[in-house]
This record gives C-alpha cells, sequence and structure tokens, in this order.
C-alpha cells in the first residue's frame, strides 16, 4: 500500500525531472556527525560530576536521565542511532576524554585517551569528528584562551589545540575516515573594550601554532568557527566572523558556520555559496537559535532548509561536513537527537528533491514568473512518501513510529538515574 504512495510520488518528482532513486543514494550517503554534547549537557567525564562552566554557552533545563558516564552516553547514543536513518558518524569533544579516573592535563591528552572511543565509533561503523575544549576548565574562568594575555594560559591552550589534531588524525587513520577537526573558543569581552586588536593578534599566532604541525588531509582536516556573541562575550567576541573568514581563506581552512551564531535577521544560507569561492570546505553547525545563540533543537523549519538548499544547488555537498549543535536539557535527550537529526535530513532530502531543471531553465530563460510558480508548486510535493522510504530502507522507524521507543527506554533506562 504505502509502497504505492512511494511509486506515485516518484513518478510525480520524475515527471519534474527529479530522479528519485539518486536522491535517495546520495541522502544515504551523507553523513550527519552526531554531537556527543547533546546526552548530558556538555558536561563532559573529566571529573564526575563536571557541569558546563564558562563558555559563553548554555544548557538550560532539568529533564531527568542525562548521561553520567561514558558508558551511559554510549547507550543512548546508541539507542539514538537505531531511531534515525542513513550514515552518522561521532563528533566528539575532548572534554569526553575516557580517563579512567585520573587526572590529565588538557595539554597531555593524547590517543590513548580517547582510543575507546574510536574503538567504539569502528563497531558502530561510524566516522569520528572531533573539538579541542576551551571551556569548562579553570584556565578558561577569565574568558580567553588561545587569546590570553597571558602566556602561560595561551601556551597550555595552544598544547591542547596541538594535542587535538593529533587524536583526530589517529581517529581518521584509525577509522579509514577523514575527521573534521573543530577550533571554537569562547574569548570575548562582557563589555566594551579599549583594544579590540591585541586579542586579535594574539589569537592569529596562536592558532598559527596549533595549526603549525603538517597533518595528512587524507586524515584530518581543520575548520574554524565564528561567532557575532555570547552570554559573557555580548561587547566583544575576538574570534568574529570577519577574523575567522579571513584566517580560513589565507591558511586555507575550512570555516565552520553555526545557524546561531550571526544577528538574527542575518541569512546564513546566503553566505555558503560566498565564502566557498574562497575556502576549502564548510562545516555546518546546524542548529536553532531562538532569538540568540539558545541552541534549540533543530526542526524542519526555512533557515534550515535553505542552507541544504545552497550546498546541493552550489554542488557544495563534497565539500561540506554537516555537524549538528545543540543541547536541550529539557526534553529526552535521546529525542531531541532523533528530532534534530532526522529534521536535518529531511532538510537535506527537500533539498535533494527540489525541481532543480525546471528552476534552472526558467531562470535562464528570464521567466521569473514561471520561476515562482514552480517554486511554489515544489512546497507540495508528496516529499512525506519519499521520507518515510528512506525509512523504511534504512530499517528505521517510520513517522514518530520511534517515539514509543524512547519512552520504552527512558522508563527502562533514564528513569532509574537518579
Ligand atoms: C559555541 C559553539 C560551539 C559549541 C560546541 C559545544 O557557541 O557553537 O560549537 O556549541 O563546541
Ligand atoms: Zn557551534
Amino acid at each position: 500500500m504505502s509502497t504505492s504512495f512511494f511509486t506515485q510520488a516518484s513518478e510525480r518528482y520524475a515527471a519534474l525531472g527529479v530522479d528519485v532513486e539518486a536522491v535517495l543514494a546520495t541522502l544515504a550517503a551523507t553523513p550527519i556527525s552526531l554531537h556527543c554534547w547533546q546526552g548530558d549537557d556538555v558536561g563532559g567525564f573529566e571529573k564526575p560530576g563536571a557541569g558546563l562552566s564558562g563558555g559563553g554557552i548554555q544548557a538550560t533545563g532539568n529533564y531527568p536521565g542525562k548521561a553520567r558516564s561514558i558508558a551511559e552516553l554510549r547507550a543512548d547514543l546508541e539507542q539514538a542511532a537505531r531511531l534515525i536513518p542513513g550514515r552518522k558518524r561521532l563528533n566528539l569533544h575532548a572534554l569526553y576524554a575516557d580517563l579512567g579516573g585520573k587526572k590529565v592535563e588538557r595539554s597531555e591528552y593524547d590517543v590513548t585517551h580517547f582510543q575507546s572511543w574510536i574503538d567504539w565509533c569502528k563497531a558502530q561503523g561510524w566516522g569520528m569528528d572531533f573539538n579541542p575544549s576551551f571551556f569548562s576548565h579553570p584556565l578558561a574562568n577569565d574568558g580567553f584562551t588561545l587569546s590570553s594575555a597571558d602566556a602561560g594560559i595561551r601556551d597550555y591552550w595552544i598544547a591542547h589545540g596541538v594535542a587535538c589534531r593529533r587524536i583526530a588524525a589517529a581517529a581518521g587513520r584509525q577509522l579509514g575516515s577523514r575527521a573534521v577537526t573543530n577550533v571554537w573558543i569562547p574569548d570575548g569581552y562582557k563589555d566594551t573594550p579599549f583594544d579590540r586588536k591585541g586579542p586579535r593578534e594574539r589569537l592569529a599566532s596562536a592558532l598559527d601554532k596549533v595549526f603549525a604541525e603538517k597533518i595528512d588531509e587524507a586524515h584530518n582536516v581543520d575548520a574554524v568557527e565564528a561567532k557575532l556573541f555570547g552570554i559573557g562575550s555580548e561587547s566583544y567576541v575576538v574570534g568574529s566572523h570577519e577574523f575567522y573568514l579571513g584566517y580560513a581563506v589565507t591558511r586555507k581552512k575550512w570555516l565552520c558556520l553555526d545557524a546561531g551564531h550571526f544577528h538574527p535577521t542575518e541569512t546564513l544560507a546566503d553566505k555558503i555559496s560566498s565564502v566557498l569561492q574562497y575556502v576549502p570546505g564548510l562545516l555546518l553547525h546546524v542548529s536553532r537559535g531562538v532569538r540568540w545563540d539558545s541552541d534549540h533543537v533543530v526542526i524542519l523549519d526555512d533557515p534550515t532548509k535553505a542552507v541544504m538548499e545552497e550546498v546541493v544547488r552550489g554542488g557544495f555537498l563534497p565539500r561540506t561536513a554537516i555537524g549538528l549543535d545543540f543541547f536541550d536539557a529539557s526534553i529526552n535527550r535521546i529525542a531531541a537527537w532523533t528530532i534534530g537529526t532526522r529534521s536535518a535530513q529531511k532538510s537535506l532530502l527537500l533539498a535533494l528533491l527540489e525541481p532543480a531543471k525546471k528552476l534552472r531553465e526558467t531562470e535562464a530563460a528570464g521567466d521569473h514568473t514561471s520561476r515562482l510558480v514552480w517554486q511554489e508548486e515544489a512546497k507540495t510535493l508528496p516529499f512525506g512518501e519519499v521520507w518515510d522510504e528512506f525509512c523504511r530502507r534504512q530499517n528505521a522507524p517510520v513517522g514518530a513510529a520511534w517515539l514509543g521507543e524512547v519512552k520504552a527506554y527512558e522508563k527502562a533506562v533514564l528513569s532509574v538515574r537518579r
């Protein structure tokens, strides 16, 4: 029955020049990097009971059942992964190091502290992406890390950055899948600074030291993530957009665009075809800001759809890494992963299903009337049938059927975590 709905849908798309089988193949081949930090509100496991501190980001909510250990986090990720179709990767932050109860400086981290994560990724058939953690740490408490005026603090964080690239490269090599290592630092001022230049000079030079070691791009590429403002850095962020765009262009780094890091009236989608004229690759932090960089769970909304449209229309998928970045502690965290990842995938599917040929032709012919007609028609094509078929083929639950599984897992596993 439902197969025939899918067949009918495919025929409608085919009539507009869209090859649904090719679309499904592309969707299945495009990995989404699941961010470990949704599972425990960005706490990490360096020391028991540690929570997110500093860094201008905040997880709000007290929903019970957050992961309290690496084992719990992995079990939760495995549960979410069963509910999400398609290829997945793990996006790991350094503060999730497996230290076996020992105290190790972040500047001293090496692959041994992450080997269990790499092995876990291998068992899942996932690649791994990585993030040095420049927050939730005593040496980040005054709000400055790589751009600190204190050379000792700067050197500590440079060493952490160097260490993280090596760890990521080792993961990339072992897993046979290139890692993307993303550098985001919280550095900035709550109130208006006098000297805006000094911290930026220090950051540029510190980054050059972090990236000095040549690493085979088959194993790791580096991205840098810009930001407009954060909590406690409302007036000045050292790593602003202009700073990192210039840095990425001149140093041939990937640029990370996070959907929550711009003025709320800015359109992230429009930036993609501009920055990819000049930077080698794009890391997306798919997120949803509500009034500010609130990191709400991704939904199938217009901004997310527009981002995926730009990536697909530009033929940029091979140069784009799709990562998620949200942390909602007010709802079931496994549901948050599932909703956010499935919504990102739906956005990508919609973009792949656009009647691109028609739209290109009408635009090239200067027929803007027809272009508007087909843009509107595209919105009511039977995309849901294609999504359901994708889930079926991937052995993932169709529709909201996954919610029952989350509720059962909550009852059996999450509710007994106190
Ligand atoms: C913060 C950045 C950054 C973090 C994660 C935890 O504003 O978006 O990507 O959310 O690294
Ligand atoms: Zn981000």
